[in-house]
């Protein structure tokens, strides 16, 4: 971004010339950072609820007390780890990492494992290539095919775009694959729908006509892929016919998939997140991967797997999604966790200790997490709370005391990607509004009071005049300093514009691995990726047949998650929740387009207006996630506290509904 600042503050936020994954600048988000920075409804001051559940503003020494003396007692009457640590996605940057380090010199916390996002796709890409990593953006100009699977590039990675009207330009052919048409399908030549959470089945299919016809790619096969002959037996337990009969799609359409799959190289397959929040996710998307590899589309320009390019990942230790496993126990320091995914629940089951106190930063779990009801009723279940927030979010009004976050403008930090390959730096251009302090700051004088961190506490969390020196001292292992980021982004060390050019695959075979057997002791999954219907679905025949349709909460173009859809800007175009329902089912259940419609099931319901829309599948309906609850879309109320098959991510979509005229 290229950003104007004018008498402190934010006036313009322009495109960079020359920026090669985003040289058409920023999206309508991106801009309306300028009125995000300084909206009226930016929390400023430490904030103390009263016992009418409205706010009053206290001062930092209050506000900072009252932590200490909660955080004392708790530590004495239950040990650390009755405090939830939770954080999510709001910002990234190397200084989050402080935050942990505050709680490790506090003598721990209960932290979470897993993940919201993308841990099953994540997992399923380390078992089969060994590491996540793909091709550079601009790359995919080059592909011939590109398949968009269960990604919608046109409203979440906006700038993809352009490389994917570039290769059309070329005569490149496009697929894609969603059970819902999208601004993403607008120009591909075939969309297939599959029934939501069946894609394993489909791209099986399409494996077996592959290798039924001979157009794979047996050079590549015979030097760099394991278990080949198994994976290939296995795709012969299902005929096609069956496979379109579960996934519901025409038998043409696999054909055609497999048809262009076997015959047009280079291609990438881009897959996104969503069949990737079921269930069966882990294996889901390892049966898609192994599509680009019988087909030799690893390693190649214009070809690949394209989910996470986790190639800016170079601090402090591998990238491995060892993240996302329950932490083990290391420095003497006895961790507890709770899953992600079952927030709600988890809390509320643990019991040595039982958990009395959440500091929350960086995420909005009351809106974010699976089963909002569970996860409400955990917070409420603590003595106390607080949050670390720019605004007041549906978990900002949970709190005891808010703290003011700092945004991204106002402090400095060095920031990665998970699709482009470049490290950046995040300059400090605005000084914090009111008495905004940024989160290194608040742990350093909780610190401080609590006496602890001595003279390493510089090291463990950089006062504002140390940070400098922090972050050099963070880059040099890669041999870069924060004079060469001014300059400019620059690849991160080791990183390749071409991802496995080489053909090394960091797994145990060293080849790329059709049949895991970590996947299988690890996880307890088939070690060869056979699809299976995800927990709940109407597939399945043993459903509840009181919630028939199957209910997504897709991303959207205007929003990241709950954020931006506060502001003025946003609201113009987005400016309320609606539910997207198939004219066939809005009929038989009388609804009309504009009508006010509930959406429900046994876990909950909420009240929002019905859009009738042929784009979506028969049986699906659709409500896009980050609505707050005073906005009346909080969708989470619907969903169940439920893992993924691997890597502890949240099967968000393995969800039934039932919709009806309010
Ligand atoms: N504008 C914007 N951009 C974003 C974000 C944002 O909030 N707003 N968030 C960022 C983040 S954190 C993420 S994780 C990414 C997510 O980026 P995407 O993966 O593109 O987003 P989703 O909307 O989760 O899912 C993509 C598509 O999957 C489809 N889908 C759902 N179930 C299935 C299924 O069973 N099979 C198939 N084939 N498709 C299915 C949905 O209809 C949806 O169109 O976007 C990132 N970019
Ligand atoms: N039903 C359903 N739920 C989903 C999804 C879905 O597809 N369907 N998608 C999931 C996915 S992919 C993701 S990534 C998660 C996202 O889950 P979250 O990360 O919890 O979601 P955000 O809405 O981005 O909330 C981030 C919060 O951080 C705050 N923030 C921003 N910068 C800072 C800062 O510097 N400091 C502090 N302290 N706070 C800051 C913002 O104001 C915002 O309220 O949601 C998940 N939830
Ligand atoms: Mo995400």
């Amino acid at each position: 971004m290229c950003v104007t600042v004018e008498d402190g503050r934010l006036t313009a936020i322009e495109p960079v010339a020359g920026n090669e994954a985003t040289p058409e600048g920023p999206c309508l988000k991106g801009l309306a950072y300028v009125e995000r920075q300084h909206s009226p409804d930016r929390i400023l001051h430490p904030l103390r609820r009263r016992k009418d559940d409205s706010y009053e503003r206290i001062s930092w020494d209050s506000a900072l007390d009252e932590i200490v003396f909660r955080l004392k007692k708790t530590r004495g009457e239950h040990g650390p780890q009755a405090i939830l640590h939770y954080a999510a996605s709001g910002t990234k940057g190397l200084l989050n990492g402080c935050s942990l380090a505050f709680w490790r010199l506090f003598g721990g916390c209960t932290t979470t494992y897993g993940d919201l996002c993308w841990p099953a796709g994540l997992e399923a890409t380390r078992l089969t290539l060994g590491d996540n990593k793909h091709n550079a953006p601009w790359d995919l100009a080059n592909a011939r095919l590109i398949i968009f699977w269960g990604k919608n590039a046109a409203e979440t990675n906006i700038h993809q775009m352009r490389f994917v009207d570039q290769a059309l330009d070329a005569g490149a052919r496009l697929i894609v694959i969603d059970p819902r048409r999208t601004q993403t399908s607008e120009r591909s030549e075939l969309l297939i729908q599959p029934r939501p959470g069946t894609d394993g089945f489909l791209a099986l299919a399409a494996a077996r006509l592959l290798i039924e016809k001979g157009n794979v790619d047996q050079d590549f096969i015979d030097g760099h892929v394991h278990g080949f002959d198994e994976f290939a037996a296995m795709t012969t337990e299902r005929t096609v016919e069956e496979a379109a009969r579960i996934c519901d799609v025409p038998i043409a359409a696999i054909e055609k998939l497999a048809g262009l799959l076997g015959s047009i190289k280079p291609a990438t397959i881009c897959a996104g997140f969503g069949m990737q929040r079921y269930t069966n996710s882990g294996q889901t998307m390892r049966a898609l991967i192994a599509l680009a590899a019988i087909t030799g589309n690893i390693g190649v320009q214009g070809g690949g797997w394209v989910y996470a390019n986790l190639q800016t990942q170079v601090f402090g230790g591998d990238r491995d999604p060892i993240a996302f496993y329950p932490p083990k126990k290391p420095d003497g320091i006895v961790r507890v966790s709770v899953s992600t995914a079952r927030l709600g629940r988890d809390m509320l089951a643990q019991t040595d200790p039982p958990l009395k106190f959440a500091w929350v930063e960086r995420g909005n779990p009351l809106a974010q997490n699976p089963e909002t009801h569970q996860v409400r009723k955990a917070f409420r279940a603590l003595d106390f709370r607080v949050v670390v927030e720019q605004f007041m979010t549906d978990t900002a009004r949970e709190a005891d005391i808010i703290l003011p976050a700092k945004s991204m403008f106002e402090q400095t930090d060095v920031i990665g990607a998970y699709w482009h390959h470049y490290l950046q730096l995040r300059p400090r251009i605005l000084d914090m509004p009111g008495e905004v302090r940024a989160e290194t700051e608040v742990f350093r004088a909780l610190a401080a009071r609590l006496d602890i961190g001595g003279p390493e506490l510089d090291n463990a969390i950089p006062g504002s005049g140390y940070l400098d020196t922090w972050l050099n001292q963070q880059l040099q292992p890669l041999d870069l300093t924060i004079d060469d980021l001014k300059a400019g982004p620059v690849p991160a060390p080791g990183s390749e514009s071409v991802a496995f050019a080489d053909r090394v695959f960091p797994t145990p075979s060293g080849r790329v691995e059709l049949v895991s057997a970590e996947a299988s002791e690890r996880w307890g999954i088939d070690p060869v990726p056979r699809a299976a219907l995800p927990g709940e679905t109407a597939a399945g025949g043993d459903h509840d047949p009181a919630t028939p349709l199957q209910m997504m909460t897709p991303n959207t173009k205007n929003r990241i998650h709950s954020q931006f859809g506060n502001l003025d800007l946003i609201k113009q175009f987005d400016p309320g929740p609606e539910v997207t329902i198939h004219p066939d089912d809005a009929r038989a259940r009388g609804i009309e387009h504009g009508d006010q419609a509930v959406v429900f099931n046994r876990r909950g319901e909420f009240e929002l207006k019905a859009r009738i829309d042929g784009g979506i599948r028969r049986g699906c309906v659709s409500v896009t996630n980050g609505w707050w609850g005073e906005q009346g879309g909080l969708v989470n109320l619907l969903s169940e506290g439920r893992e993924t098959d691997v890597a502890h991510g949240a099967a968000f979509h393995d969800n039934l509904v039932e919709v009806k005229r309010a």
